[in-house]
């Protein structure tokens, strides 16, 4: 039981009625105000939360992200609801329908990627599939058949348009490809950007979130529309991209999520005699990336580093990032323990003034953490929910409960919030944001 607020069953009806609220029909807008298209990482979130509620809907999500998918294969980061203004910046921003040759037609998408997630939101539509009946199931499976050839296409675009060095690590153009916007982790990298002459704008997120303290800075938000500049003037081309972005950085956090989703896509691959070159690629492919992550490594904490492509240096931070390997696995018995000491000890998860035991964004003792700032600091539910999943799958079923259990006290003040102040328990950002009420409905599923 929560120690305060909402019960679990409270919480559960609340969360899916948060998603029915969200939802525009075809696709769940990231969040009601703030956020008011589809987002790609958190349409595999959503898709995960929905599979409890409906299989047949959390299909419909991934269809319509993977209907806007590029015809090289790139699942952009956002698709943007039909007729929906109030976000910046907007489809006329991005320009890729007229400067994009592979963006698709009849939907509008921005130009750059997020975090490949959605293996995992396959596998959970799939295993709520088989607990149905037999006409549900059949949904899961047509939808697997449909678009298997697309989900693959995606990792192999990944694999080949994002692995420059061929070295096992996905590389990213802008901060906003983490999902980690403002981490810590693209201070330097982002130092190096200088922007050039931007097209006025206006901040839109800023009138959704009233403390502006709790957003990126505007001088952060002038190298974000600088980036995008840069890639509209060799028109979003994929080979182009390698040397005319003045930020290129090796996500270790990514190249990890993509490790462990080749491998779950591999698997389903198995399981559901799909081609065999495909499930050999992706078997493939986990192997390369996991190597990847594990070469970025302390030998000693085990701890993974991002890597700056332009200044040639090692991006070594006390944030989410740095367990990466505990995603994807390959590091040596003792060093992975080590680095889920690390984990579970002060500076994460066991530090003695967490409100709930949960990772923060950064390190409460890193110089760089700011509690209220975004992704330097604060608690974000859905993180904890995707350690929480990597560590079942790990076999770390104790570890995995005490993550479910602590993500679940937190969010039992109903608010849904995007982000969480981690000393306060105070909600942060948006509210009723859907990864989070998804996180809460595959808990409570
Ligand atoms: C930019 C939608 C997205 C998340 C990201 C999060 C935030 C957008 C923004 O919101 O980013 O993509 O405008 O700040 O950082 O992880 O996918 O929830």
């Amino acid at each position: 039981m929560p120690d305060r607020g909402f019960t679990h069953t409270q919480l559960a009806a609340r969360a899916a009625y948060l998603l029915r609220g969200n939802d525009l029909g075809t696709m769940t807008s990231a969040a009601p105000k703030l956020y008011p298209h589809m987002w790609s990482w958190d349409a595999a979130f959503v898709a995960v939360g929905l599979a409890p509620l409906s299989v047949e809907r959390a299909v419909v999500e991934l269809d319509t992200l993977l209907s806007a998918q590029w015809s090289n294969g790139m699942i952009p980061h956002i698709v943007f609801a039909n007729g929906v203004d109030g976000y910046f910046p907007g489809p006329s921003r991005w320009a890729v329908s007229e400067l994009a040759a592979h963006a698709p037609d009849g939907v509008q998408t921005s130009g750059i990627t997020q975090p490949p997630v959605h293996a995992i939101a396959v596998q959970r539509i799939l295993d709520h599939g088989r607990r149905h009946g037999r006409s549900t199931r059949a949904v899961a499976e047509e939808f697997l058949d449909r678009r298997w050839a697309d989900l693959v296409r995606w990792h192999r675009w990944l694999a080949r348009a994002r692995d420059l060095e061929g070295n096992g690590r996905i590389a990213l153009y802008h901060g906003w490809e983490s999902g980690m916007d403002n981490s810590p982790r693209w201070d330097a990298a982002y130092a190096n950007v200088v922007p050039g002459p931007i097209p006025a704008y206006l901040r839109e997120d800023l009138v959704h979130v009233s403390d502006a303290g709790q957003r990126p800075t505007d001088a952060e938000y002038n190298r974000y529309l600088w980036l995008l500049e840069e890639m509209k003037g060799v028109r979003y081309n994929d080979e182009e991209l390698t040397t005319a972005m003045s930020f290129a950085v090796e996500d270790v956090f990514v190249s990890a999520v993509f490790s462990l989703s080749c491998e779950v896509l591999a698997v389903i691959g198995e399981e559901h005699s799909r081609p065999h070159a495909d499930v050999r690629d992706l078997y493939g492919w986990a192997e390369r990336f996991r190597r990847g992550v594990i070469a970025t490594t302390d030998e000693r904490t085990g701890a993974a580093r991002d890597f700056d492509l332009r200044s040639g240096k090692w991006i070594a931070t006390e944030t989410l990032a740095m367990f990466a390997p505990l995603l994807c696995g390959g590091l040596p018995r003792a060093t992975e323990l080590a680095l889920l000491r690390t984990f579970e000890g002060p500076k994460f998860c066991g530090h003695p003034d967490l409100r709930y035991a949960v990772p923060p964004s950064t390190s409460p003792v890193s110089k760089d953490f700011r509690s209220r700032e975004y992704w330097r600091g604060p608690v974000w539910p859905v993180m904890t929910w995707l350690y929480s999943w990597a560590f079942a799958r790990r076999g770390w079923a104790e570890r995995a409960n005490m993550l479910r259990a602590e993500g679940l006290r937190q969010a039992a003040d109903g608010s849904f919030a995007e982000y969480y102040e981690p000393f306060t328990g105070e909600p942060l950002g948006s509210m009723q944001q859907s990864w989070t009420a998804a996180a809460v409905l595959d808990w409570l599923g």
